[in-house]
């Protein structure tokens, strides 16, 4: 999974980025465009059930799910204008498969915001236009790029209504998103990578005392009326402060500030569920291992996110849900309970199954 970290300068996205990455150390000061080239890190997706299945089954190490962070210089009103400066930087989210917008709501008047006052609304109107341009200048380019050839050739002619569909909605103000397409029209738009065609998530940067927001409120506050869009609090500052500290460290220090958590993980959940996405685990005494698969995905189609070759050798699978694994510590007692299950190329995973492959090659 590959996330861009996108919005106003000196709001907070390279403090989130370091606090996400751990240790990567990107540069983040008090003034507008101290990012200009994009920083990438890899950050593990933290999830407690993977250490409680590697006790049960006695595994020498974990591997966690990974996802790719990207982030990226500020963008302000009439960045597309800047001789494509703007666009430069968009264009290095382009292969991202969600947009990630870190809406600053925390008031601190020694943090320079670019517009003098902190306004989320039209904060966030600002950014989507920016978006919406930027995507305008591509689908142009691309008519213009696939006239000629969708004179002889039907299925470039066909492709070529769909792009102009998206780019009317785009010139009407509107995120190619909320556009209806069927299954013919979303491949034809898969190439142009629309940025306004992306899930959008948004991580609402707030002072430690409105980490208790609910999504509704900060919808609400921020003017996200989708139901289905993700919004989570965060709270940058504080987790880039819990750094170096150990997970017992951060719950005492959360603790004596009456919190729960700062916000991360739940970052992670959310772009995880905007992107229909969930895990499933392998377990055995070498590793336990979390493994990223869309939700719906089958069996085989599991098996393929660990070699590509393993969907088409998949035979079946042992079964099992990770809390069986953890209570009957381990795969044997599990079995002899009767909580494994031999599933077939069928089979629906769901989040949290522990699973072994049987393949024929
Ligand atoms: N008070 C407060 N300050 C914050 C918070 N998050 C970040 N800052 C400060 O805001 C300033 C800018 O942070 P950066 O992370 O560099 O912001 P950015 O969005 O990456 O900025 P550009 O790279 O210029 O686009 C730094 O001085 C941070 O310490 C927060 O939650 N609260
Ligand atoms: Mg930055």
């Amino acid at each position: 999974m590959k996330i861009g970290i996108v919005w106003l300068p000196n709001v907070g996205k390279s403090t989130l980025f370091n606090a996400l990455t751990k240790n990567y150390g990107a540069d983040a000061q008090n003034f507008p465009f101290c990012t200009i080239e994009p920083n990438v890190g890899l950050v593990n997706v933290h999830d407690e059930r993977l250490q409680q299945i590697q006790k049960a089954v006695n595994g020498a190490k974990t591997i966690p799910a990974t996802c790719e962070f990207t982030d990226i210089a500020g963008i302000v009103k009439w960045a597309s204008e800047w001789e494509g400066m703007g666009n430069k930087f968009l264009a290095n989210i382009r292969e991202a498969d969600a947009i990630l917008q870190v809406v600053r709501v925390f008031q601190d008047s020694e943090i320079t915001h670019v517009h003098g006052v902190v306004n989320p609304k039209e904060d966030i109107e600002v950014i989507n236009a920016e978006l919406i341009i930027a995507d305008v200048e591509t689908l142009t380019k691309r008519i213009a790029g696939d006239a000629k050839k969708a004179r002889s050739d039907k299925d470039i002619a066909e492709k070529l209504k769909t792009l102009e569909r998206a780019l009317e909605w785009l010139e009407a103000g509107q995120l190619v998103s909320t556009m209806d397409f069927d299954e013919d029209q979303r491949e034809h738009l898969r190439d142009t990578h629309l940025l306004t065609n992306k899930q959008f998530v948004y991580a609402c940067n707030v002072s430690e005392d409105m980490m208790d927001a609910t999504g509704d409120e900060l919808k609400q506050l921020i003017g996200v009326t989708d139901a289905d869009t993700q919004v989570v609090p965060i709270c940058a500052k504080l987790e880039e402060d819990m750094i170096e500290m150990t997970l017992e460290e951060k719950k005492e220090f959360l603790d004596d500030m009456g919190l729960v958590s700062t916000g991360l993980d739940n970052l992670i959940k959310a772009s995880y569920d905007a992107l229909g996405l969930q895990y499933y685990f392998t377990a055995w005494e070498q590793e336990v291992r979390a493994w990223t698969v869309k939700k719906w995905a089958s069996a085989p189609q599991a098996a393929g996110v660990i070699h590509t070759d393993f969907e088409k050798w998949f035979i079946k699978a042992d079964v099992v849900n990770w809390s069986d694994v953890v209570e009957f510590s381990g795969w044997s007692w599990a079995k002899e309970n009767g909580k494994v299950r031999l599933e077939g190329k069928e089979y629906i995973v769901q989040d949290g199954d522990v699973m072994l492959f049987k393949f024929n090659n």
